[in-house]
């Protein structure tokens, strides 16, 4: 049996006003042909499928002429959890349908979690949800983290959990291990405010592979934990990953995970130089710029796009950004509306918010995004 772990496709997502769908197209066509080429039999996404609780038409549209295929053409297994950009109950709309066409989506969380049994390996579906969502769920007031989440999952799996078999769980968050803490980037959005946001990937030993996702930079966990990085580079913090999807191998009662990279027909990537060297070449990638001149050029960005017309960004790297004003302005496109408005409220009441506010706060960008 053959698996491909993907995870956080961000579908429907800009990056500094620049529409990734298309890209996120061609890539998705490169998983399909990969997918019809290599016998394979089961595609996992873990998370973030879009990149905001409502989606447009066009994120909606392209996901699903993805899922057809892979579900009436190739005949293959499709496993999805939500992440937390997905929203749980639009993701999950129609799954129990779905799943009778080998379609599983898990998008709210249970008090059972969900499992499907292919051949000799069970697959656990744990979809992203916040603590104090959990907590009503299960009605259990004790749980107030990620790992009290986790812990309480794992927990009602014990019964029906299989040791002869070959064990996969499938989930959405932010895990260490020991020493060894993911970076995140700057396209992340965080978990929660006010609680301990990662969980340590030891809790997860007695599953013979871990597929995550939530970081987006592919990489594996000790152990048996991996994130397969996200579909494509979507912030300047990303632009050295290697992006593409784990591979996943049964061979008699092993799993073989091998890494395969995608073609990118346009590549992200930062390119340092003087303005006139700069203005010399030429390219149709996404590029952020970082420019060695140690003055300002008049309309640089202007100048550039005409050379490179996915001109995304422009940084004097030897000028250190001078301003008066309390509230940094130098980066503020990079940066989240709580953390902008944090800074704001320091500004102008001198005090901080409370973790209660905060949390109120996510709630209303969250609401508010989508429309
Ligand atoms: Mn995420």
């Amino acid at each position: 049996m053959k698996i491909i772990h993907t995870a956080d496709w961000h579908i429907g997502k800009s990056v500094n006003d620049y529409s990734m769908l298309e890209i996120q197209r061609k890539l998705l066509v490169q998983m399909v042909d990969y997918i019809r080429n290599h016998n394979i039999d089961v595609l996992i996404i873990a998370g973030d499928v879009y990149d905001r609780a409502q989606p447009s038409q066009q994120a909606i549209a392209l996901v699903n002429e993805v899922f057809s295929i892979l579900i009436q053409e190739l005949k293959i297994k499709v496993l999805v959890i939500a992440g937390n950009h997905d929203s749980p109950q639009l993701i999950e709309y129609g799954s129990s349908i779905f799943s009778t066409s080998n379609l599983y989506i898990e998008g709210t969380a249970k008090k059972e979690v969900q499992k499907v049994s292919v051949d000799s390996i069970d697959f656990y579906l744990l979809p992203f949800v916040a603590p104090y969502n959990y907590q009503q769920i299960v009605q259990d007031d004790a749980i107030k983290d990620f790992e009290a989440v986790y812990r309480h999952q794992l927990s009602t799996l014990e019964e029906e959990f299989d040791r002869d078999k070959i064990n996969v769980l499938v989930a959405h968050g932010y895990m260490i291990s020991g020493s060894m803490i993911p970076d995140k980037s700057d396209s992340m959005r965080p978990l929660s405010i006010g609680t301990v946001e990662y969980v340590d990937a030891s809790l997860f030993s007695m599953f013979d592979y871990v597929a995550l996702g939530h970081i987006h930079k592919p990489m594996k966990l000790a152990g048996t934990c991996y994130y397969s990085g996200a579909l494509y580079k979507y912030s300047k913090s990303e632009v050295n990953y290697p992006i593409g999807f784990n591979v996943i191998e049964m061979v008699g009662k092993s799993l073989n995970v091998h890494r395969h990279l995608f073609d990118l027909p346009k590549d992200m990537r930062i390119m340092k130089g003087s303005f006139l060297d700069l203005l010399s070449g030429q390219s149709d990638d996404y590029i952020f710029f970082e420019l060695e001149d140690e003055v300002y050029q008049f309309d640089a960005m202007k100048k550039l796009q005409l050379r490179y017309p996915y001109a995304m960004g422009l940084e004097y790297i030897h000028i250190k950004q001078k301003s008066s004003l309390p509230i940094k302005t130098s980066s503020v496109e990079d940066r989240g509306v709580l953390d902008l408005f944090s800074e704001f409220y320091g500004a102008v009441l001198k005090k901080d918010l409370t973790d209660k506010q905060k949390e109120y706060l996510i709630e209303i960008v969250k609401e508010s995004e989508g429309q």
